[in-house]
């Protein structure tokens, strides 16, 4: 059986959206990031950075969202995970750039400009967070000007990682970005998207 640690309000969003995309079954230890679940020494064993997300798949011990969605995907055989090597490559490419690129700033930004209270919100936090995301949003408009899915002819585990990886520019403007827009809220409006969404704003 498969078990999904993490709550769907951390990272562990984009794997809930995973599993309820491929109608995955499985237990979900519905733990919050730095929950005294996540320091014990049973979970450390599982992943020994004390994050969520990680996955037991019946024995198979993987943390990383990115990786675990590409996995999944994969074992699964779902059309998410396209077949040629170059389309592959590209949902590598996209989940990595992510990673690099907007995953971090993107909590930074919308915590500390709209999200959090604002007493708690660091100004100089979310303008050097704005610095990175204007870019990188530069980069998926360029993108998604040219295609209307990150890697291929239809929506995969590319658009998946990057979009569930944006949740957070939901509660902002972006329609500066037309077609990263537009994408955006077609990722989003899937019904497994929106079933993962329903666990994170219940
Ligand atoms: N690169 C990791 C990041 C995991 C991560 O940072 N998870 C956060 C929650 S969203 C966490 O568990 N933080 C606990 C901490 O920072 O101690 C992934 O994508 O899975």
């Amino acid at each position: 059986m498969l078990r999904i640690y993490g709550s769907a309000n951390s990272r562990a969003l984009r794997v809930i959206w995973m599993a309820a995309e491929l109608g995955l079954q499985y237990d979900h230890k519905d733990w919050l990031p730095r929950s005294p679940e996540t320091k014990t020494t049973d979970y450390l064993e599982v992943n020994p950075n004390a994050r969520v997300p990680s996955i037991d798949d019946d024995g198979f011990i993987l943390s990383e969202s990115m990786a675990i969605n590409m996995y999944l995907a994969k074992k699964h055989k779902s059309a998410l995970y396209p077949s040629d090597p170059k389309l592959e490559a590209l949902c590598w490419q996209w989940s990595l750039w992510e990673t690099d690129r907007l995953d971090r700033q993107i909590v930074d930004y919308v915590r500390n400009s709209v999200a959090s209270p604002p007493a708690e919100r660091k100004p100089a936090v979310a303008e050097a967070a704005w610095l990175q995301v204007a870019p990188a949003f530069d980069v998926l408009e360029t993108a998604l000007a040219k295609s209307p899915w990150l890697a291929g002819p239809a929506f995969s585990v590319a658009d998946l990682n990057v979009a569930g990886a944006l949740y957070r520019a939901l509660s902002i403007d972006v329609s500066k970005w037309r077609n990263l827009d537009g994408w955006l809220h077609r990722c989003w409006d899937r019904p497994a998207a929106k079933h993962a969404r329903a666990l994170r704003e219940q």
